[in-house]
């Protein structure tokens, strides 16, 4: 092509040099992020911009559409928002770098706003209780600006005259120089990521050495054994009792909190505390100690869903404890009828000081099928309360109890529209056949769990199409805090055919056929199944 052709060339940047831009935007991003993660080993894990922004994004994420993300990716539901951040902020990364090749000083600041962006969403979230958490984001916005404008300025001049086409040829580009410089920038960012990386480990290695270390006493209150029979030997069931590694996993946290046990404590104060208290952990383990069996499960949780597990829990009764500080319940007087349990990660969850005192299993939780904790399931201590979903009972990694009033004070989902209170809903799932199984004629095991805890199931009902219900045989019931596992057989004929069940809990009380969205208090409805009779 003829430069001289094109009088307006001159103020026009090449492709190549639009592309070299690009690639110093990208360099500068990659730089940014690595040293924001290398700051952020120092200050604390949750500070750096990804995971600031992230969760940030969750804190302000409308709850249907965390709903449907719950919904649509379980799980991974963190890891898919941190990818998208991640795409994101190389997008942004690409133009940044595509403005600076032609404005050198305006690709620089737009790495310093997004940087800003970062510093603020760092020391808005709830758990951030120190201006250095803006400290990550500010650190690598700042580096990623001065690499991003010495990087373009190696590109030469952007309003040079050009020379006889070639950009490269233009006065002021080195290539050689250029090379050398973006892959030494990409070096020394890898560099700093790593170490990053390999601090924040070391960091976590201080409180997984906590966990190892620690001896669960024997409880002072034994839950009864699992009576024979409550256990049934059926495949495609779920277990009884579910290992700690297939214990569902649901919280706002983008990085586990890892919390070291021995330097944990606990505050418990507010409304109608005579004894304002700070216990560490080894004051809760010198405590007398009950182990019950509890099913927890999660109000997220659709029809059929999985979000919901029975694990032998160890702890320190609740109820006692608060006594022993003066608290009262409501209906003695109390004064506070809310308990406010805030987490490391400031999670706030709001649990009705009745339910905690009305003589059922609530507990601070530390030991978990045997072992403590595990770091996912809120090490070292929880709460959990038997009959009511997680978000209002179960708060993980816990650090603070406030009694309050539900009136003065509304919890992190309460202000997301969930319900203030939420009693666990009875509720039945068919665990095999699978949906669209294709088992072969004969005698098909129909098998699930029924769950109502506080009120025990005592029926449970299949149905096949539009049949009459059947009743299940139940296994034996552990206790009412406990789901209870069933199971029928059916002569199946060829063909496609549906297959439903209902539970009934001790009051009497019949599941709805209504179904229900999860929010604001828990799905109800009947499961259903679809299978093909070969
Ligand atoms: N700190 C903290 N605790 C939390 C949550 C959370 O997001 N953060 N989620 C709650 C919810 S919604 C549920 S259902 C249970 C899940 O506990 P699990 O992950 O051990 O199964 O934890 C509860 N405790
Ligand atoms: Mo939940």
């Amino acid at each position: 092509m003829n430069d001289h052709m094109d009088g307006d060339n001159r103020r026009r940047p090449s492709l190549k040099r639009l592309s070299l831009g690009a690639l110093c935007g990208l360099l500068a991003g990659y730089a940014a992020i690595a040293v924001a993660e290398l700051v952020s080993a120092a200050v604390r894990p949750e500070s750096g911009p990804v995971i600031a922004v992230g969760g940030a994004a969750i804190d302000r994420t409308p709850t249907p559409v965390k709903d449907w993300a719950i919904r649509q990716f379980g799980e991974s539901d963190k890891l898919v928002l941190q990818l998208g951040i991640l795409v994101v902020l190389c997008g942004l990364a690409l133009f940044l770098g595509v403005l600076a090749s032609r404005w050198r000083r305006v690709g620089s600041l737009g790495i310093l706003a997004f940087g800003a962006v970062g510093a603020l969403a760092a020391t808005s979230r709830p758990d951030s209780t120190s201006v250095a958490d803006a400290l990550p984001s500010t650190v690598g916005a700042v580096v990623g600006a001065l690499l991003l404008y010495w990087l373009t300025g190696r590109l030469g001049p952007a309003a040079a005259p050009a020379t006889a086409g070639e950009e490269a040829d233009r006065p002021g580009f080195d290539r050689r120089a250029f090379v050398i410089a973006a892959t030494a920038a990409a070096a020394a960012s890898t560099g700093a990521g790593l170490a990053g990386r390999a601090l924040n480990r070391s960091q976590a290695g201080s409180a997984a050495a906590s966990r190892k270390s620690v001896l669960l006493p024997a409880p002072s209150s034994k839950a009864a054994p699992t009576p024979p029979g409550a256990a049934l030997r059926i495949k495609g069931i779920s277990p009884y009792l579910t290992p700690n590694d297939d214990f569902y996993r649901v919280d706002t946290a983008l990085v586990v909190p890892k919390v070291d046990a021995t330097t944990w404590k606990l505050r418990i104060h507010g409304k109608g505390v005579t004894r304002e208290r700070t216990l560490t952990f080894d004051d809760l383990l010198k405590m007398p100690l009950v182990e019950r069996t509890i099913t927890l499960n999660c109000v997220s949780n659709e029809v059929g869903g999985p979000y919901i597990g029975n694990a032998r829990w160890i702890g320190v009764p609740l109820a006692r404890l608060l006594r022993q500080y003066g608290v009262r319940p409501p209906s003695e007087g109390g004064p506070a009828d809310q308990l406010v349990a805030r987490s490391v990660d400031g999670m706030t969850i709001g649990t009705p000081v009745e339910d905690i005192m009305d003589g059922r299993d609530a507990m601070l939780a530390v030991g978990m099928n045997g072992d403590p904790l595990p770091f996912v399931h809120g090490f070292p201590v929880r709460m959990l309360v038997p009959g009511l979903y997680g978000y209002v009972s179960a708060c993980k990694w816990i650090q603070d109890i406030e009694l309050t009033t539900f009136d003065a004070y509304d919890t992190y989902w309460v202000k997301r529209d969930w319900a203030q209170r939420a009693p666990v809903k009875t509720q039945s799932r068919i665990d095999t056949p699978k949906p669209f199984a294709r088992p072969a004629a004969g005698t098909v095991m129909i098998a699930g769990v029924a769950w109502a805890q506080r009120r025990g199931i005592t029926k449970v009902e299949v149905r096949v199409d539009d049949g009459p219900w059947k009743e299940a045989r139940l296994a034996a019931e552990d206790t009412r805090d406990t789901w209870r596992q069933w199971s029928y057989e059916w002569t199946a004929a060829k063909g496609s055919h549906t297959l439903t069940v209902r539970a009934t809990d001790g009051t009497g009380e019949t599941q709805t056929e209504k179904r229900t969205r999860t929010i604001p208090d828990g799905a109800s409805g009947w499961h259903s199944v679809v299978v093909t009779v070969d």
